[in-house]
């Protein structure tokens, strides 16, 4: 473990703002060739590490390497900062980041180039650590994990890539309290290698450290910025989508706990294998209702949960099957004049569905694409076309909907008294359904709820 103290400062170069005007040398392999650079003070709370050269050792963990703040003492608002500079750590040499925490993994992306900071709980509390502060350079897209050790085996206690859509620099926080006393590595490393040519995959960063209250179950929280209790965690409430809560892992719409029991009785685990993440839910069967959005709860296989009865969702095994062609106004299929769900397909290119409904004066017109279990096969376009008048020319759109269901799906919702399909006037109306984008692939299976309500 580096002494912090005992160095004298030497500052090598300035933070490279183009990966083309860096001079960082190759890294060859060989330790004896390979040099740290020197990081400074800011104030009071910023750990120093002031060292002259010093070869780049082989292993992030080892003492030589490792930078020790459980010592450091935070400034008056509990903050620990550190100055530090990766630019000449190894590529690959420490532990892995876990699983799904890099954007856009699996692919030949790793987490590299990293410096790890040895950290002690002085309370019982979460952790939240940033390398969003003004000393990392701009350009340098940095992955931030905390591990319970040093080793390639250890577990995540936490990890992020980006922390937002405008920055690739990181902040995570821990999974859960951590208890007073407790040692933990948080591994400040780069994206590598560069996503393209306007970041960095090392160099000077500024990381701070800062010891939270953890959130008690039930309590309002930030996705992706607090720290919910342990056996907790942040979700969008399922009643109050502008809202997050620290849900109990195993309840209804929460995680599956990572143990054996992973949902409560009478739920479960929309995770096929015992370490994925997923969500509990109850599985019902017909009639009975069921979450539209398959977060609570979804169907008995093989019925669907569809927006039968207006906008609340039931189990149901009774579907039309689309009759090809119907890809036009003229050759849409046969009007019905109760509600319907449709199941049909996508052939490859440009194929669409047209669905005629026969509506009574003042209905209203419920559509909904959805796979039947809350989620989205294809990325769906709804159109809802006013019924043909003769001599008119071709009907008009009165209503389209891109997104509005699960995913990528759409969602016509004609009970709001403001939707173009709301209280509609007597007639046979179109609906026509295909996929959003030029030449899409083909989708064997996916369905539309088309409901008439009162
Ligand atoms: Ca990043
Ligand atoms: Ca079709
Ligand atoms: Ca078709
Ligand atoms: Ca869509």
């Amino acid at each position: 473990m580096k002494s912090l103290r005992g160095w004298s400062s030497v500052v090598l170069f300035a933070p490279c703002f183009l990966a083309a005007a860096c001079s960082a040398p190759a890294d060859t392999g060989d330790a004896a060739s390979d040099m740290v650079t020197a990081v400074d003070v800011r104030d009071v709370a910023v750990a120093r590490d002031t060292g002259p050269d010093r070869p780049l050792p082989a292993d992030p963990c080892a003492s030589d390497a490792l930078v020790d703040l459980t010592t450091v003492t935070p400034n008056s608002s509990g903050v620990v900062r550190y100055m530090g500079d990766s630019t000449f750590t190894r590529d690959v040499a420490g532990p892995s980041a876990p699983m799904g925490c890099i954007s856009y993994m699996p692919d030949t992306h790793h987490a590299g180039h990293e410096v790890i900071l040895k950290y002690r709980m002085r309370t019982t509390a979460g952790l939240i650590a940033t390398t969003d502060n003004t000393g990392t350079a701009a350009e340098f897209d940095t992955v931030l994990f905390i591990l319970n050790a040093c080793t390639s085996t250890a577990n995540s206690l936490g990890c992020n890539d980006d922390m937002n859509g405008n920055t690739v620099h990181s902040l995570v926080t821990s999974d859960g309290e951590l208890a007073a006393g407790t040692d933990v590595y948080v591994v400040v490393s780069g994206y590598s290698p560069p996503a393209n040519n306007m970041y960095l995959d090392s160099g000077p960063f500024e990381i701070t450290l800062r010891e939270v209250p953890a959130t008690a179950a039930n309590g309002a929280c930030t996705p992706g910025m607090s720290v919910c209790a342990t056996g907790t965690h942040c979700l969008v409430s399922f009643t109050d989508p502008m809202m997050a809560v620290c849900m109990t892992d195993g309840t209804a719409g929460a995680l599956c706990r990572n143990t054996a029991t992973r949902c409560d009785t009478g739920l479960t685990c929309s995770a096929a294998a015992a370490t994925d993440a997923g969500i509990c839910r109850s599985v019902v069967t017909p009639p009975a209702a069921c979450d539209p959005t398959g977060r609570v709860s979804v169907c008995m296989t093989p019925a669907l949960c569809e927006r039968i009865t207006g906008t609340a969702a039931s189990c149901t095994t009774t579907t039309v099957n689309e009759v090809e062609p119907n890809d036009t106004s003229a050759n849409a299929q046969a009007a019905v004049s109760v509600t319907t769900v449709y199941s049909a397909g996508f052939m490859t290119g440009i194929d669409q569905d047209c669905f005629a409904v026969t509506v009574a004066a003042g209905q209203s017109l419920v559509i909904e694409t959805n796979d039947g279990q809350g989620g989205c096969p294809a990325d769906t376009l709804v159109k809802l076309y006013a019924p043909a008048v003769a001599d008119a020319g071709a009907p008009a759109v009165l209503v389209q909907d891109d997104d509005g269901g699960p995913g990528l799906c759409s969602y016509i919702d004609g009970t709001v008294t403001t939707s173009p399909a709301h209280a509609l006037a007597a007639g046979t109306y179109m609906i026509c359904v295909a996929q959003a984008g030029t030449m899409p692939g083909a989708v064997p299976q996916y369905y539309t709820s088309v409901t008439i309500a009162p």
